[in-house]
């Protein structure tokens, strides 16, 4: 039987981690027949919420679950990992300014980046979702000098899975008729879901919505929105299907993206696109063969180009703000 891959989740013990592991472990990310070893990370504070999580993995008997090792050390924690997913953050809370925002995550991104750097497997692969994602995953690129940069990427599968939800329930179409959905630039209220190169049955997604009243209006701020929708309804933040999201983006990564479509990640740019060569920015990519490809030569109109524009101008003023803490 094939060897276990070993996979360390940070923010273990929070509400994102409570589905999260039980999917690893179930085989839904990496396939039912490839075991999991999985190196929990979090604070010290919550090492024993941890480990109750650790005790539930347990107590559902997986068959694909080969162990679990909790540390408060990312040193530890990060010891020959082939998988990191970069869950934990620090939250915003109230009164907090958006550069304490970034010095806090900073902190954390750097020092996570350089364990990943010092420990991890040399197959290393490292999804971010603990926001702000695409700039705490640029710190820990930074901090990583020898993984080679497209093994860091940010999570905007969620929106991703958002936009086809909302497109589909406008369309009346099932989300397997839509291809090629594409969210561009920041996991932030700037992203731009795009629907000119989105297609439902075949046809141009923008087309047979055909009511631009509706895409500009409802459907692009639903989606930069929907965090803080799912907050109001649920009172906490997305959890679940943000699980899921991170589960989709491992998979795809790993196994490939159907022959005949594409999906959203952010990854470190080659200057596709205009976004500056570096930035951790939303593109369309395919996966095969365990490596990401951005999506080329797609014709941007005015309408499109100018909110790629915006999402990317504040991912440039983002990685501005910590290059002068110094976090690069
Ligand atoms: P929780 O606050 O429930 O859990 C976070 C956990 O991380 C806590 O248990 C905390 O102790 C731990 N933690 C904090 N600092 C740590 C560190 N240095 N090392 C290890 N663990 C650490 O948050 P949750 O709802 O699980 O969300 C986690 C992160 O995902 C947040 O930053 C959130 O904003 C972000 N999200 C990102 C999304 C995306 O699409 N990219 C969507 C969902 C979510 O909002």
């Amino acid at each position: 039987s094939q060897s276990p891959v070993t996979v360390a989740v940070t923010g273990a013990a929070g509400q994102i981690g409570y589905s999260l592991l039980f999917r690893i472990a179930s085989g839904a990310m990496l396939g039912p027949s490839t075991p999991v070893r999985l190196r929990l990370l979090e604070i010290t504070p919550a090492l024993g919420a941890a480990q109750g999580v650790a005790m539930e993995l347990d107590d559902c008997a997986f068959p694909l679950l080969s162990g679990i090792d909790i540390s408060d050390d990312p040193a530890v924690a990060f010891d020959g990992a082939q998988v990191a997913l970069l869950v934990g953050s620090r939250p915003r809370t109230k009164g907090m300014e958006r550069g304490d925002l970034l010095s806090a995550n900073g902190a954390i991104f750097t020092g996570q980046g350089k364990a990943l750097n010092d420990h991890a497997a040399d197959d290393l692969k490292v999804l971010v979702v603990g926001n702000p994602a695409n700039t705490n995953a640029l710190i820990a690129m930074n901090n990583a000098p020898d993984v080679p940069r497209e093994r860091f990427t940010a999570m905007t599968r969620l929106d991703h899975n958002r936009a086809l939800a909302q497109l589909s329930a406008k369309v009346a179409a099932p989300v397997t008729d839509i291809r090629h959905m594409t969210i561009w630039g920041n996991h932030s209220a700037t992203q731009y879901p795009d629907l000119f190169h989105a297609e439902v049955g075949g046809r141009v997604a923008a087309e047979v919505v055909d009511d631009q009243q509706w895409l500009e209006g409802t459907f692009i701020p639903t989606v930069q929105k929907r965090g803080a929708a799912i907050i109001e309804a649920r009172g906490s933040s997305s959890a679940a299907s943000a699980a899921s999201a991170a589960v989709d983006h491992v998979r795809d990564w790993v196994h490939g993206t159907p022959a005949d479509d594409w999906t959203s990640m952010a990854v470190p740019s080659d200057g596709s696109y205009g976004v500056p060569e570096g930035l951790i920015s939303s593109f369309p990519v395919t996966c095969a063969d365990g490596a990401w490809s951005i999506v080329q030569d797609l014709e941007l109109d005015e309408f499109s180009r100018a909110r790629v524009d915006a999402s990317v101008a504040e991912l440039v003023e983002e990685r501005d703000a910590v290059q002068g803490m110094g976090l690069l």
